[in-house]
């Protein structure tokens, strides 16, 4: 049973977001706020500024002038390493309270947290990661190739003012993978949170406050994409746009940045396949399979495995495996230890999953189990399994953002890699199988930038982005900050010799 989700708020000492602007907290010029709606109960929790265009250009200013002018770009790596991990120590001391404003904000379940990849630890992690790269963020020496003896020398650079935009669904954790590399490279930056998971942010804003960052460096503007994405995607003094979200806004983001040739890194949707082979743990592949569509955020995660591709001869097995994970989701109170799985993030999510629901009964799908609302109140759709899917359906195709798996069942390794790569995405994929040397073919095959045997988990320190329409670019790892630097090659003669 859901409670209102007020006594929370208040438990938390919630307040009204605002903008920072320069070091300085304040509302919008214009005094425009929005009013986030709990997408459990649908009852208003707290307001937030909306930055309008001269809110944006403020931002956006201040971190021009912190980057041309401030001590940050030019600071020594022990101080840039002294606060990152100084935000590291303060994220895991916050932690429950900021898995509390996360469950405010989109209602992931506080149980959803000992996920690694869900939980304050990881966001921790990303920043102790980071700071780690600091003082190793260098470049190299090479012998003078043509003309008179000089020494050549390349340096890595910060590129400069960064936008970066977050979607709803992981707020902290997607906010983290930009702040981290982009602050460690010496950028300054502006965030844009989600609309509909603000109030999260914020507070991990005001942790890295607290560590030490100088004023001007991090500015945040919340709002909507209209006006306030708009404003900070086409702004001229912004250099680099840094993009996690639905692939059609990742577009509008490509066509702003090409105005003034931003650089562009981006995180974008996918329909991952978990493929089974006959010899695989199908209780395993099931059962993870299932729960990264049904259990937690109820689908709506970028690297959810939404297509299961089953071999022929276990796929009435894993039919039955995934239907019995039904059972395990417990829709509620995302404060209250017994919720599994989250409401989907408005009333618009549930209407867009339901019409693909009735897609899939239109394209010839066999419907397993769910399809439908559960009764009572809230944003829910019950976990939903279409059986003898061919991956020409749109079901199959098209990124549902909820809790829809979708099988597709396979004979042999060749059809399994056709299947698998027939997408336009390729974010991330599991291989189920006890055979190594096949799982390496597989793994070899798969067009995706992230590939699990026999499960699937993030890795702060490893690459993670996609290929095709999935993204650009990597976020964690050495090409994490690489991606928020310049390189400049200097060369200096060692002789009165012209070059
Ligand atoms: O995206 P939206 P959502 C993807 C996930 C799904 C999408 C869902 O696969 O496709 O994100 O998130 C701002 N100019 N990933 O619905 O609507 C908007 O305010 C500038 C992939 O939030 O695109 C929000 O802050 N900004 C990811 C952000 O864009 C604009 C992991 C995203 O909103 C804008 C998680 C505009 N015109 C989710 N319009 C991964 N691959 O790692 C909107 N925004």
């Amino acid at each position: 049973m859901i409670t209102s989700m007020k006594p929370y708020r208040d438990a938390l000492g919630l307040v009204n977001g605002q903008l920072l602007v320069d070091g300085a907290w304040s509302d919008s010029q214009s005094g425009e706020t929005w009013t986030h709606l709990h997408p459990a109960t649908g009852e208003d929790v707290a307001q937030f500024a909306v930055a309008g265009a001269d809110d944006v250009d403020r931002a956006v200013r201040a971190a021009r002038k912190a980057f041309d002018e401030g001590p940050w770009p030019r600071s020594r790596a022990k101080d840039r390493i002294k606060v990152l991990r100084r935000t590291a120590d303060l994220v895991r001391e916050h932690g429950d309270e900021l898995l509390r404003l996360q469950a405010l904000d989109n209602s992931v379940p506080l149980t959803f947290s000992t996920t690694y990849a869900m939980s304050m630890e990881c966001v921790a992690d990303i920043f102790d990661h980071h700071a780690g790269w600091i003082d190793k963020l260098g470049g190299e020496t090479l012998p003078g190739f043509q003309g008179g003896d000089h020494m050549v020398l390349t340096l890595r650079e910060p590129i400069g003012v960064v936008a970066a935009i977050v979607a709803w669904n992981a707020p902290l954790l997607l906010a983290a993978q930009k702040l981290a590399p982009a602050l460690a490279a010496g950028c300054t930056v502006v965030l844009k949170p989600s609309e509909l998971a603000t109030f999260a942010v914020l507070r991990l804003v005001r942790l890295l406050e607290e560590a030490g960052l100088p004023e001007g460096v991090l500015n945040v503007v919340t709002g909507p994409g209209n006006p306030t994405g708009d404003a900070l995607i086409n702004h001229p003094m912004v250099d680099k746009i840094s993009f996690t979200g639905s692939r059609e806004t990742g577009r509008r983001v490509l066509a702003a940045a090409n105005a003034g040739f931003k650089r562009v890194s981006l995180e974008l949707g996918g329909k991952s396949p978990a493929i089974v082979f006959a010899d695989a743990d199908v209780y395993t592949a099931g059962a993870v399979t299932m729960g990264t569509v049904a259990l937690g955020v109820s689908g709506q995660a970028c690297i959810a495995q939404t297509r299961a591709i089953v071999h022929r001869d276990v796929y009435e097995e894993f039919l039955m495996v995934a239907m019995g994970m039904t059972s395990m989701i417990n829709y509620g109170d995302p404060f209250d230890e017994e919720t599994t799985a989250s409401p989907l993030i408005s009333a618009k999510q549930v209407e867009r999953v339901l019409n693909y629901v009735d897609l899939g009964h239109q394209e010839g799908a066999r419907l397993v189990c769910g399809g439908a609302k559960p009764d009572g109140p809230g944003n829910f759709v019950l976990p939903t399994i279409f059986a003898d899917v061919n991956n020409d359906m749109r079901v199959a195709r098209e990124e549902i953002f909820g809790p829809i798996l979708c099988v597709v069942p396979f004979s042999d390794e060749e059809e399994a890699i056709r299947l698998a790569n027939d997408t336009e995405y390729g974010l991330g994929a599991t291989v189920y199988t006890n055979d190594v040397k096949r799982a390496m073919r597989m793994a070899r095959g798969i067009r995706a930038g992230t590939i699990g045997v026999n499960g699937y988990q993030l890795e702060p320190h490893a690459p993670f982005g996609g290929y095709g329409q999935s993204g650009m670019g990597r976020e964690g790892g050495r090409t994490a900050i690489e991606a928020y630097t310049e390189v400049k090659t200097v060369l200096i003669p060692t002789t009165d010799e012209l070059m």
